[in-house]
């Protein structure tokens, strides 16, 4: 055990238009640390009344304020001053997004970084936009394509990433010159509280950026079953972006959800060994695979799968599990006692369904990690295939299944048998082999000998039930746009559709 496990202090409240304040009803929630299962915060818990609030300042901000045609290089600014906070308050919020989500300091500080170099990006991506003249033809028209904030956007974060997957909302929607109501994790919500607060005070003016914190299935009929908002952005579990989308289409308001994925790493017998082995590892047990983007299901080549199984093995086995506060510390645990839940219960329909469990399906076997905590040991299960839950569902937790093949052709089909579409991974020292795998996967993200990079300049988002849209990239900025087509005749004349009517 670690430390500094006291209360973490201050007030969490709501912020909309621009005021901290408790909850309607002086509702709070408890926050627990997942190395401990202690309380070590106490938030206020929005109502559905205080997300309606939250919305109505965001549209007076939108539909009259200042922020939706503030010129360009005052927005940019403003996201360089927010990234230059996080920059100065790095230290406490990766402190802070470790006691939340019990990843790892490193980790947490990583994410920050992460976070810092999206606001930095979006700054200078937005300051090189431009509009796209279009050539009609026709003397005197000026044709023009322009970009305008698309409005008032909900943007609701999950628990594993918090205040990275916030950003990659935030960033864009506050550069686009729109207006928000962020709506992080009921788990995990303190580093987005803490953000809010650097965001007052690099200044960004009241009613652009609300902040309502509490349970999803209360809060989401108030944000999503509205006129009122132009756009939601959603990342979080399949279920809750169908019953978002749903809702989201009787009012035609546009949505882009991320979904998480079942990502396939595909290795062939001729992969580099030694980075494959500790990729693949790493791929499916940093944080706990608790990752949209882990690498859960191992394709590994018949010809080496023997051997390369047992090394990972031996490897998973010496994960040091432990509190992230500790620099010991490789991964930490789960992020709750559901996550616990359900990898027990995909421990048990595995084992049953006949996937043979070489390591891990429980705690680690330590008697120096707080028993209040989450933990779940690195599990692999060989001798899956996909008639298997395990192979099928997203498990979301520490768990690889490996699969064999024995040709390239299978190798692609397998890594294309999935609902999900997010990410990839192929290992070969094969030029041509890796090519011909990187364009069939149908997969957003395809790594070729890597795993798990991504960089704010690059789109990121998934085909199939990994959901639709695209964060980062420009089209990440586009998602928070509307595209309008200016046509400017510039010497007006009475000579066209009814002119012979009148001469009649
Ligand atoms: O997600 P939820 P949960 C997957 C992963 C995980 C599963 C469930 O498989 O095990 O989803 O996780 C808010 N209207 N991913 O239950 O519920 C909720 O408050 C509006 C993949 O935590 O989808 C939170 O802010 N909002 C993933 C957010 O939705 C609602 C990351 C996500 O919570 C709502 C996390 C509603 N009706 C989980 N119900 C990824 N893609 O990275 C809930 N929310």
């Amino acid at each position: 055990m670690v430390g500094d496990h006291h209360l973490y202090v201050g007030d969490h409240h709501l912020y909309i238009d621009g005021r901290w304040r408790a909850a309607g009803d002086g509702g709070t929630r408890d926050i627990i640390n997942p190395a401990t299962g202690s309380v070590f915060a106490v938030v206020d818990e929005a109502t559905p009344a205080d997300a309606t609030d939250a919305i109505a300042a965001a549209r007076a901000a939108f539909d009259a304020g200042e922020w939706p045609a503030t010129p360009i290089a005052e927005r940019a600014d403003l996201l360089r001053r927010i990234a230059d906070l996080l920059v100065r308050d790095k230290a406490e919020l990766a402190r802070i997004e470790t006691l939340d989500t019990g990843k790892t300091l490193a980790e947490s500080e990583i994410d920050i970084d992460d976070v810092i170099s999206v606001f930095r990006y979006y700054a200078s991506l937005a300051e090189t936009e431009s509009d796209r003249l279009v050539d009609v033809g026709v003397a005197g028209v000026i044709s023009r394509v322009v970009h305008e904030p698309i409005g008032v956007c909900v943007l609701i974060a999950p628990w594993n990433y918090p205040l990275l997957q916030i950003s990659w909302k935030i960033a864009p929607a506050l550069v686009a010159g729109c207006t928000m109501i962020a709506k992080p994790s009921e788990v995990t919500p303190l580093s987005t509280i803490a953000f809010v607060r650097l965001c007052e005070e690099a200044g960004v003016p009241p009613g652009v950026l609300n902040l309502v914190q509490g349970a999803g299935s209360r809060l989401g009929t108030a944000l999503t079953d509205t006129d009122d908002v132009d756009f939601i952005s959603f990342t979080g579990g399949l279920s809750t972006g169908r019953i978002i989308s749903e809702t989201a289409a009787k009012h035609v308001t546009k949505v882009a959800v991320e979904l998480g994925g079942k990502n396939p790493h595909i290795v062939f017998a001729d992969a580099d060994w030694d980075s494959s082995v500790e990729q693949v590892l790493a791929g499916v047990f940093l944080h706990s695979g608790q990752v949209c983007s882990s690498g859960t299901r191992l394709i590994v080549d018949s010809a080496i799968a023997d051997r390369f199984v047992d090394a990972l093995v031996e490897r998973a086995g010496q994960i040091r599990m432990g509190d992230g506060l500790d620099p010991a510390s490789k991964t930490g645990p789960l992020v709750s006692q559901a996550q616990l839940d359900k990898m027990n219960s995909y421990v048990a329909t595995a084992t049953e369904e006949g996937a043979v469990l070489r390591c891990g399906g429980g705690p680690p076997e330590r008697d120096d990690l707080d028993p209040g905590g989450y933990w779940f040991a690195p599990t692999i299960f060989d001798r899956c295939d996909r008639s298997m839950a395990i192979v099928r569902d997203e498990t979301f937790g520490p768990i690889l299944t490996v699969e064999r093949f024995d040709t390239a052709a299978e190798a692609l089909a397998l890594g294309n048998d999935t609902d999900y579409g997010l990410a990839a991974g192929v290992r070969t020292s094969d030029d041509a082999v890796g090519e011909h795998m990187v364009r069939g996967l149908r997969h957003g993200t395809v790594w070729l000998n890597d795993f798990g990079y991504y960089t704010p300049a690059a789109e990121w988002g998934g085909f199939g039930k990994s959901g639709n849209g695209r964060e980062l990239g420009p089209t990440g900025l586009a998602e928070y746009q509307e595209t309008k087509h200016i046509w400017h005749n510039t010497a007006p004349s009475a000579s066209q559709w009814f002119t012979h009517e009148k001469d009649d």
